[in-house]
């Protein structure tokens, strides 16, 4: 991998983030996805590699586009792994909500944990509590490391947890200490990045969402410094979502020993998520969020915000860059 493809995969998610936002708002998620995923896989295809995508749409049966094990770009040029999520958070899309983004984490063949499409709980943090912060504690002990970590009264500190059944346990031990919920409806990706950034607001987020995201985090948290953690759940009685209404805790034990995971308990550090000697993560906004701003059509051009994290060069690069429509007359500074 080098900087210049890293320039096109900030492309990759610009294009499928003005792809979504054509439909934002439009309640139409599964197009939004759709239009995501077509534009993604288009500008991939001139890229010049040898891609894979192991993380993406589902298996081939299900997913005629960006599916596991399908293979991107040109078919010359070095061999890069891709763990994609074209439109993340697609009811927020869809409903014109802030958090949705088409994101993407890339990294050498193998750097990238082929994560099981199974929920993961996540622990995520700034640097300054990185390693000190453990899934392993119990939500109060993490919360008194963070205050230490970063210096902020428990009663500053906001933690955020998706809005699900699952949680009401972690949200009330959270309430007891004094610190302050976020909740969100959807979009765990962008809170947990934006844990890696001071100034955000956000000071960690806690709780079970999807695993093969959890990978995209984990990469984005690697490059930052940030600390991210993930455990496999596999009990449907703790994961409590309708996908798994048919599903029994030993299928899915089944499941995942067929898929090659014996250790289904264990605890996944981000550099084990995202181990490739080289890790790219870059997302770009579809509707504002916390880390950028969403697509902004105007009369003589489309404006993307994003954010490209690279261990190439070691940067957190957020970039504004302006879609020149042919023939125009106007384009304003902002
Ligand atoms: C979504 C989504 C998240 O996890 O909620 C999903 O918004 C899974 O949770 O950003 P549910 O099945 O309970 O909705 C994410 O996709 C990513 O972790």
């Amino acid at each position: 991998m080098d900087r210049t493809l890293v320039q096109e995969i900030l492309e990759v998610v610009e294009q499928a983030a003005i792809a979504s936002a054509q439909l934002t708002g439009l309640g139409q998620k599964d197009e939004a996805d759709a239009a995501a995923v077509e534009a993604m896989r288009k500008r991939m295809g001139s890229i010049q590699m040898q891609g894979r995508i192991v993380i993406g749409e589902g298996e081939r049966d299900e997913a005629p586009m960006l599916y596991i094990g399908e293979e991107v770009g040109s078919g010359t040029g070095p061999g890069v792994d891709f763990a994609v999520d074209p439109c993340e958070g697609t009811n927020l899309c869809a409903n014109s909500q802030r958090g949705s983004m088409a994101v993407l984490a890339a990294s050498d063949r193998g750097g990238l944990f082929n994560a099981p499409d199974f929920y993961m709980n996540k622990l995520a943090a700034p640097p300054a509590a990185k390693g000190k912060v453990d899934i392993r504690k119990t939500p109060t002990e993490n919360i008194k490391l963070l205050s230490d970590c970063l210096g902020i009264a428990i009663s500053d500190l906001t933690i955020v947890v998706m809005d699900r059944a699952r949680h009401k346990n972690l949200v009330s031990e959270i309430r007891s200490t004094g610190a302050r919920i976020q909740p969100i409806s959807d979009g765990d990706v962008q809170a947990a990045i934006a844990c890696g950034f001071e100034g955000t607001g956000t000071h960690c987020l806690m709780g079970i969402g999807a695993a093969p995201e959890g990978v995209i985090s984990a990469a984005a948290m690697r490059a930052l410094g940030g600390h991210f953690q993930g455990q496999l759940v596999y009990d449907p009685a703790i994961a409590q979502t309708s996908e798994w209404a048919d599903y029994t805790k030993e299928g899915n034990i089944k499941r995942l020993n067929e898929m090659g995971i014996t250790d289904i308990d264990k605890i996944y550090e981000a550099n084990e998520l995202a181990s490739g000697e080289n890790v790219v993560f870059a997302g770009s906004g579809i509707t504002d969020g916390l880390l950028f701003d969403g697509v902004k059509f105007e009369k003589d051009c489309t404006r993307t915000s994003s954010l490209v994290i690279s261990t190439l060069d070691q940067t957190a690069r957020f970039t504004n860059t302006v879609h020149i429509k042919d023939g125009a007359q106007s384009i304003s500074l902002k």
